[in-house]
């Protein structure tokens, strides 16, 4: 297969959409107080009328007018637009709001990622079957966001999670975005290479002093070249810079980790008791397991003895699985150092390392 018909066929794999909420907390309390719409709003640490210490952690469109930003100090912030209102950081506020405004989106998902406290990838149904249906589809999003919510989100849509992040902050706030597959490159090519999601200040610098200062020479520049200052990276870079991104959209799992335990009514130091305690938890654990479809590589004994000092053991196995009788055999062959010592008070079985059934491993990392 030619070259261009493999990279054609890559960009064409999925439509992809990125949301990112604008201005989110400031936009959350304008939310609150209508009276502060169109006004200059800055979000995080007290002025104190000037001389407070601390940063900006985000602040209205209005305020960027004045060129405060993210991370600036309040200090300089306050000396930019002394008149801005200035309010102290409600996580809690915005926490919900998150939640609330990622229920929407999800509704929206075949497969979902949410990426920070305001952005997040979506994968539509089949439904969606080209471009011009998802650029409704990605106005439904928005009016639902706002409506529901009362806050304005950007959204970019794109062959891949690369060109939709990209699009989603193309054309803040209150933006839409959409990237055809064959204008891929285009779109990229004019952009300063620290708009490519992972290439920062440093890397950015250093494809400077090699002359490389927009995506296009990037995309073009010797791999060979490259790979002499960025190593293993080099490639992910050129690939990027010429709009392929292989990530896969997936659910990043919060649940880290699933474990039971139990108290003895009494102290044991009784093989039997212990081993058949052992195989209720790891009863239990698997059927939370099956319930959540989830695979795990890793098992957790905890022990604690009469005087409660307490120990863990795990061991990894070399395959995903969820089979029961893998975690009380791995269960109880740890718990075999521990026999006849003390007397036992607590025991408790864990796995970790989980994934999603039926969820393939992307082989490509996120840069
Ligand atoms: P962002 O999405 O980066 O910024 P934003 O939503 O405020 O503005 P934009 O319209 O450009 O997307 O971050 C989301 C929230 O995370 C932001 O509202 C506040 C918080 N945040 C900080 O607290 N400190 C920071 O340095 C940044 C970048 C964000
Ligand atoms: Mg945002």
């Amino acid at each position: 297969m030619p070259a261009s018909s493999l990279k054609i066929n890559a960009l064409e794999r999925r439509i992809t959409f990125h949301a990112d909420m604008d201005s989110f907390f400031a936009s959350v309390e304008v939310r609150e107080r209508p009276e502060l719409k169109g006004l200059p709003v800055v979000v995080g640490s007290d002025p104190k009328g000037g001389p407070g210490r601390g940063v900006v952690s985000t602040c209205s469109y209005e305020a960027r007018k004045y060129g405060i930003h993210s991370a600036m100090p309040i200090s300089q912030a306050y000396r930019l637009c002394p008149d801005a209102v200035f309010l102290p950081v409600n996580m809690k506020l915005y926490a919900g709001v998150s939640a609330k405004v990622m229920e929407i989106l999800r509704g929206f998902a075949d497969r979902f990622q949410q990426v920070s406290v305001d952005e997040a990838y979506l994968v539509p149904g089949p439904e969606i079957r080209n471009f011009e249906e998802a650029a409704l589809y990605a106005l439904r999003i928005k009016d639902e966001v706002q409506e529901q919510e009362g806050i304005t989100c950007s959204i970019g849509v794109g062959p891949n999670k690369l060109i939709a992040k990209i699009a989603s902050g193309f054309q803040k706030p209150d933006g839409l975005i959409v990237v055809r597959p064959e204008d891929a490159r285009k779109f990229l090519f004019p952009l300063p290479v620290s708009k490519i999601p992972g290439i920062g200040e440093k890397t950015a610098d250093k494809l400077k002093s090699m002359g490389l200062s927009r995506v296009e020479e990037l995309a073009n520049c010797d791999v060979q070249l490259l790979s002499e200052k960025f190593g293993k990276m080099a490639l992910r870079m050129k690939q990027l810079a010429n709009g392929l991104d292989f990530g896969e959209v997936r659910e990043k799992e919060s649940v880290k980790s699933i474990s039971r335990h139990g108290t003895f009514a009494e102290d044991t130091s009784d093989p039997v008791k212990i081993t058949e305690s052992l195989s209720m938890l790891a009863e239990s654990v698997h059927s939370s397991l099956l319930k959540n479809r989830f695979l795990f590589k890793t098992v957790i004994l905890t022990v604690r003895f009469e005087d409660f000092s307490t120990y863990t053991r795990s061991k990894t196995i070399p395959i995903w699985t969820s089979d029961f009788f893998v975690i009380k055999r791995t269960a109880i062959q740890l718990l075999s150092e521990f026999l006849g010592r003390q007397k036992f008070r607590l025991v408790g079985i864990g796995v970790t390392k989980l994934r999603k059934r039926g969820e393939k491993q992307s082989l490509i990392t996120d840069f």
